[in-house]
């Protein structure tokens, strides 16, 4: 594990790609990556989740393939949800939900491995700035295909009253972002945007990850 200071964190939360092996129409999820990387992703979670998602031995192979491209790359390695993982193969941060373990259990878990939590209310930011979180990620921002969550699209509102009441820790935006749309989530107030199908079903992965990455 690297350590990674808040200034780090926001600018490697700028193109923040996520994707496990059901998010890949050719099941190559390394290569995937590699070309996402040479595009200009800037920090990659792990999320092995879903219909037809690996398990055990399976999943900690893939993870560990994936943590070493990342790694040759200097792209920090999240892992989602699965605290036990991240250990286990010492990645740089884990992500977790409002559903999942709480922020403050996780926080003495990992030490000082980065910290996402998923919020969707001030209130939940407020809760997991306490606990220990090192940044949000918010959304769904647009209507996603992938169930990241059950909520409808929520739009850029939560992004803009954290800042408007001062809340500087790091935000990413999630759910239906696209080249298109991503410069409204960054003017909203977040440092970067996160995707999945945006660069994993992309015809071009690599050319989908730069055109995030020439967003501002
Ligand atoms: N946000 C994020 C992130 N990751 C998730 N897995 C999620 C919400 C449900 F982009 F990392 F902030
Ligand atoms: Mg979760």
């Amino acid at each position: 594990m690297t350590t990674i200071l808040s200034d780090n964190l926001r600018k490697a939360l700028k193109v923040y790609f996520i994707m496990g092996s059901v998010n890949c129409r050719n099941n190559k999820p390394s290569e995937i990556l590699k070309e996402a990387i040479v595009g200009g992703i800037t920090l990659f979670q792990f999320r092995e989740k879903g219909e037809g998602a690996l398990k055990g031995v399976e999943k900690n192979e893939l993870a560990k393939e994936l943590q070493a491209i990342c790694r040759n790359h200097q792209i920090p390695f999240i892992v989602n949800d699965d605290i036990e993982l991240a250990l286990a193969i010492d990645a740089d941060g884990v992500h977790i939900g409002q559903e999942d373990e709480s922020v403050e259990t996780v926080r003495k878990q990992i030490g000082k491995k980065i910290l996402g939590v998923s919020v969707h209310t001030i209130e939940e930011a407020q809760g997991a700035i306490r606990d220990g979180a090192d940044y949000f990620g918010i959304g769904p921002v647009f209507p996603t295909t992938t169930k990241l969550d059950a909520k409808a699209s929520q739009g850029t509102k939560l992004i803009e009253a954290l800042r408007a009441k001062g809340y500087t820790i790091p935000i990413v935006g999630i759910g239906g972002i696209t080249a298109v749309n991503a410069p409204s989530v960054v003017e909203a107030g977040a440092d970067g945007v996160s995707v999945i199908t945006a660069i994993s079903q992309a015809d071009s992965p690599q050319s989908a990850a730069r055109d995030l990455s020439r967003i501002k």
